[in-house]
């Protein structure tokens, strides 16, 4: 049956602001509706009154509020003409077992090592891309093997790895309530100290180490020459290749390393000083690279090329995590005279701004405080804009019709950090309250009544992008689909959107549609980080 009315079917915690959307096909007028507990009791009447003409989905909205609804159970809201909404739950822990599947996945990306079957079940496979890949343009032969695979592919790029390292690393400081939850499904894994969610990380981190080269610079990837069919990892055998090196790789390394070696510290100085000193040799290196137009695919490879035409904003996270982590002063001239230019957002694989505003602003060593002051202030300016858009949308996303574009999910999810950014800084709830809800657009709230999180909620996506996904003819469970594209980028997606389809329903749920329904490991990152955020104790 055609749904009507949307909320986030994974559900809310008890005290958090609970928002239903109604798309009004017939009576454009106010609607009446009722919260009733699964055994078909009424607990709640309502008035959605607030009416939101609606041009990313191309609908008119009514939206109403039920946050009075407060106590642990499962629910679900009806109205006259509209229907019945999924069924949801109302509980302080309704989020963990979405992120202990959204988390699991990384396991189950990992490359180089077997993934037996009682930890992978029917993706286990034997370990894959072993062989030392050639570096691109010389016979040398580097062994780089490890890390995640990257998303529906089985390449590894280290842009992406930095960001979600980092996302990653933030969850942990961020919410350890949650992130002592995890197990891996790897039971060996959970014995590993100081914990399985940073054994995760160091997992990626370790591959990360093997791709920098003697002179202290990044290769860019370590890929076939192209993408294989829908196979699993360890049956692909064509030739690795190592990517020449690029100006993001190593500036986003530095960065992402500097930043472990903090948190790693504290449980592991061993590997602390491991990280410390490739992250400085790395800076070394960035300090005299150049590369006019950024990284570019070598002819023979057309594997992902995660170019970027602007690294200044790697080289300005770079500067502010390395001062924050190692104090010296030279890092601090870097980063203040770059943020004297300009002042970058961004928590992207390509706009990484936001992530060097953390470090600055978050610093313990001495900082310009005029200047931590206008980053700030710049931080705000950006979440109140998206404040507006989530407050103007019929589904409190943040994105507006032309912000449908490739991994639109990541940027709903990355503005709900923004946005979480201000209400850290401020303590003004209705910031926390619009990051939110773009975590309830992603778990269903939206004009497709989709759960973008596979094997979660009533509704999920079902055929992401994804080789072992595509293989086994299941889909892994806990993948964030990279969600509406609205430029129509593939085949499938050629097929069946039109111009006319609404920017917010610009995804098919097919294999085919990588444009649309793919998943990545920073999609992910940056779901864990939000829901860290979201779920933290110390908002309620
Ligand atoms: O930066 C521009 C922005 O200025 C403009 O307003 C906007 C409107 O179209 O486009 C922005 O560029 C987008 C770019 O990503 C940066 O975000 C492009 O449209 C968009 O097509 C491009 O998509 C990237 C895609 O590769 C194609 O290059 C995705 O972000 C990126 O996640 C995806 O990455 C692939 C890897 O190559 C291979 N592995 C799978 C992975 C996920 O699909
Ligand atoms: O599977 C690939 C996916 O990871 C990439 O994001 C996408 C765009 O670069 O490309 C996919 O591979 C397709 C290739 O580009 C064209 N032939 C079909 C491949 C998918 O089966
Ligand atoms: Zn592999």
């Amino acid at each position: 049956m055609y749904k009507h009315i949307f909320i986030n079917q994974c559900g809310y915690i008890p005290d958090m602001e609970k928002l239903v959307t109604f798309n009004c096909t017939g009576d454009d007028k106010p609607v009446s509706f009722n919260v009733l507990k699964s055994d078909g009791s009424h607990v709640y009447s309502g008035t959605a009154s607030k009416r939101v003409d609606n041009p990313s989905a191309k609908e008119i909205n009514y939206i109403g509020d039920f946050s009075d609804v407060t106590e642990s159970g499962r629910y679900y809201i009806t109205a006259d003409g509209y229907g019945e909404s999924d069924i949801f739950a109302i509980d302080s822990d309704v989020y963990n077992n979405v992120f202990q599947k959204a988390y699991a996945f990384f396991y189950l990306q990992r490359c180089g090592c077997d993934i037996p079957k009682r930890a992978g079940g029917i993706y286990a496979h034997s370990a894959c891309h072993t062989s030392p890949a050639v570096i691109y343009g010389s016979d040398r032969r580097k062994e780089v093997s490890g890390g995640w695979h990257d998303a529906g592919d089985y390449g590894r790029y280290i842009a992406p790895a930095a960001m979600a390292v980092a996302q990653l690393l933030y969850a942990y400081e961020e919410n350890q309530c949650l992130t002592s939850l995890y197990l891996s499904p790897d039971s060996e894994i959970n014995a590993k100290k100081p914990s399985p969610f940073l054994d995760e990380i160091k997992y990626e981190l370790d591959w990360m180490l093997k791709m920098q080269d003697d002179d202290g610079k990044l290769f860019h990837k370590v890929t076939c020459r192209n993408f294989c069919g829908f196979i699993m990892p360890d049956m692909e055998k064509d030739e690795l290749v190592i990517s020449p090196a690029s100006v993001t790789a190593t500036a986003d390394f530095a960065a992402a390393a500097a930043l472990a070696s903090r948190i790693y510290r504290e449980t592991d100085k061993e590997y602390s000083d491991i990280l410390a000193d490739a992250s400085k040799r790395a800076y070394d290196a960035m300090c005299d690279m150049t590369l006019e137009g950024g990284f570019k695919n070598p002819p023979e490879i057309s594997t992902g090329e995660y170019g970027d035409v602007c690294d200044t904003d790697e080289r300005y996270w770079a500067a502010a995590e390395l001062y924050k982590t190692f104090g010296d002063e030279k890092y601090k001239k870097d980063f203040e005279r770059l943020a004297s230019e300009k002042i970058y957002h961004g928590y992207g694989w390509e706009d990484m701004g936001s992530y060097g505003n953390r470090a600055y602003i978050t610093s313990g060593y001495p900082v310009d405080a005029e200047l931590a002051k206008r980053i700030k202030n710049s931080m705000i300016e950006l979440a109140d804009k998206l404040l507006d858009n989530a407050l103007s949308d019929g589904y409190g996303t943040s994105l507006t019709a032309d912000g449908y574009i490739w991994g639109s999910n990541l940027y709903a999810a990355n503005n709900g950090i923004h946005l979480y950014d201000a209400y850290t800084l401020t303590g003004d709830t209705r910031y926390r309250n619009a990051a939110a809800q773009q975590l309830h657009y992603l778990l269903g709230r939206n004009s497709m009544g989709l759960c973008y999180l596979t094997g979660c909620g009533t509704n999920a996506i079902k055929h992401p992008h994804h080789r072992p996904s595509g293989f086994n003819g299941r889909a892994m469970e806990g993948m964030l689909s990279g969600g509406p594209c609205s430029a129509r980028l593939d085949e499938v997606a050629k097929q069946l959107l039109t111009e006319n389809t609404a920017p917010a329903k610009a995804i098919v749920d097919m294999t085919g549609s990588y444009s649309t329904n793919e998943v990545t490991v920073y999609w992910n990152s940056a779901f864990i980080q939000l829901l860290a955020e979201i779920a933290r104790k110390s908002n309620n």
